[in-house]
C-alpha cells in the first residue's frame, strides 16, 4: 500500500483523531456551512493514506449470484447516466465521548467539539441498481459486498493477519436507485483519501457502510460475515435483549448546534443559534433548542433539506445578561423519535451510534 501524496495538503485543518494518521476530524468551521468543503470533510480510514490504484488497468468487477459477471472500466461507468445529489455522512463513531474513554481520546474530541466526524457533499455518480440491473440479480441473491482496494492488520486488534475493507448492503438497499457509486464530491473528482476513483454512497446509513477505494461488488446467496461487517459498528444490547448485538445502519436522529462553536465568547443582544439536524432517511419534523442546560425548551426554525442533506435549523436568542450558559439542541424525527438525555448505548463502552443530546457550553459578555 502507498501512501498518497497528492492530496497531503488537504490535512492542514483537519484534526487528526488517532496517532496512526489514518482519522481526521472536520474543525467546527466545517459544519456551519450548508455544504462542507471537501478540504474540510472528515477522513476516515483503517489504514493511512489512500491504496494506490493504477488506473490503465482498474476494473470494477461485478460477480457471485448475477447471470453476467462484469469488469466495467472506469470510463464505462462515468459513460452511464449520471445522477447528483447531496448526502450527509456521519461517522457511527462521532458523538460526545462517555468518561470511560481513554482520557487522550476525550482531549481530542473536545477539539472537535465531539462532533467533527461528519459533514455535508453534493456527490455525482452512477446508480448502483443499474450496474446491478445490468449483471442480473439471480433470485438467490440475498446481499452485495463491497470490496475496497485497502488492506492490512486490524487497528485495534493489530494481529498481522490481513483484513481486507469489505461491507455488505442488503439487496433492497443496494437496489435503491439513490444508492450511488459516487465518481464526484462537490464537483470534483473523488479527493484520492475519499476513495478515488469510485466509492460507494448510501444516503441516510453510517458512514462505514460507505466503502471506499471500490473495486469489487459481490453478490451472496446468504449474509456476509467479513470482519468489518460481523467484528465492528455494532452495538450491545442491554441484559434483557433478545439479541446480543444490534448492527449499526440508519443514522439515528440527531442535532449539533454550529455556532456559537463551544467555548465562544458572544456580546449580549440577540444571537442567533445555529445548527444541523438529521435523521436517517427520515424527515427531521422539529429541532427544540434549550439555554438553559435543558430546563425550558423552545423550537427552532428549520430549512428545507437538499436531497439527503442534513435541515440546518436557526433560533433567535435573546440573551441580555453576561455569564456562561449551556445550550442543548433535541430533534425528532418523522417517526416519533426523539434524541434520548443519555449516553444510549452504555453497555459496551465503545460509544458507537451516540445521538445524545449534548450540552454545549457558550458564554455571553457585555456587547
Ligand atoms: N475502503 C474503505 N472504505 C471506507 C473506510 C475505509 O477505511 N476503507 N472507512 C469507512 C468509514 S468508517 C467511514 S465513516 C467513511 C468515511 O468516509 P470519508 O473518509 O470519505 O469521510 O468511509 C467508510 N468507507
Ligand atoms: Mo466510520
Amino acid at each position: 500500500m502507498v501512501v498518497s501524496k497528492t492530496r497531503s495538503a488537504q490535512k492542514l485543518e483537519l484534526i487528526p483523531t488517532n496517532e496512526g494518521g489514518r482519522s481526521f476530524a472536520s474543525p467546527p468551521k466545517g459544519l456551519q456551512t450548508a455544504i462542507t468543503p471537501n478540504e474540510l470533510f472528515y477522513i476516515r480510514n483503517h489504514w493511512k493514506g489512500a491504496p494506490e490504484i493504477a488506473m490503465a488497468s482498474y476494473r470494477l468487477a461485478v460477480d457471485g449470484e448475477v447471470d453476467l459477471p462484469l469488469h466495467l472500466t472506469y470510463e464505462e461507468i462515468r459513460a452511464m447516466p449520471a445522477r447528483r445529489f447531496q448526502v450527509t455522512f456521519e461517522c457511527c463513531g462521532n458523538g460526545p465521548v462517555p468518561e470511560y474513554w481513554a482520557k487522550q481520546t476525550r482531549s481530542v474530541m473536545e477539539k472537535v467539539s465531539g462532533h467533527g466526524i461528519m459533514g455535508n457533499a453534493e456527490w455525482a455518480g452512477v446508480s448502483l441498481a443499474q450496474v446491478l440491473d445490468k449483471a442480473g440479480l439471480k433470485p438467490s441473491a440475498v446481499s452485495v459486498v463491497f470490496t475496497g482496494a485497502d488492506h492490512g492488520p486490524d487497528e485495534v486488534v493489530g494481529d498481522p493477519s490481513e483484513v481486507t475493507y469489505e461491507r455488505s448492503l442488503p439487496v433492497e438497499k443496494a437496489m435503491h436507485p439513490d444508492t450511488l457509486l459516487a465518481y464526484e464530491m462537490n464537483g470534483e473528482e473523488l479527493p484520492p483519501l475519499h476513495g478515488y476513483p469510485l466509492r460507494l454512497v448510501v444516503p441516510g446509513w453510517y458512514g462505514m457502510c460507505s466503502v471506499k477505494w471500490l473495486v469489487g461488488i459481490h453478490v451472496l446467496d446468504h449474509e456476509f460475515d467479513g470482519f468489518y461487517q460481523t467484528e465492528r459498528y455494532r452495538v450491545m444490547n442491554g441484559p434483557d435483549a433478545d439479541t446480543f448485538y444490534t448492527y449499526l445502519t440508519r443514522m439515528k436522529v440527531k442535532s449539533i448546534i454550529t455556532g456559537p462553536s463551544i467555548g465562544e465568547a458572544i456580546p449580549t443582544g440577540t444571537y442567533v443559534v445555529a445548527g444541523a439536524a438529521w435523521s436517517g432517511e427520515d424527515d427531521v419534523v422539529k429541532v427544540d433548542v434549550s439555554t438553559d442546560g435543558g430546563k425550558t425548551w423552545g423550537q427552532a426554525h428549520l430549512l428545507p433539506r437538499a436531497g439527503y442533506s442534513w435541515y440546518r435549523w436557526e433560533y433567535p436568542w435573546e440573551v441580555l445578561s453576561a455569564g456562561g450558559y449551556v445550550l442543548m439542541s433535541r430533534a425528532t424525527n418523522a417517526r416519533g423519535e426523539t434524541q434520548p438525555m443519555e449516553f444510549p448505548n452504555k453497555w459496551d463502552g465503545l460509544g458507537y451510534g451516540n445521538n445524545m443530546v449534548f450540552a454545549h457550553a457558550v458564554e455571553v459578555r457585555d456587547a
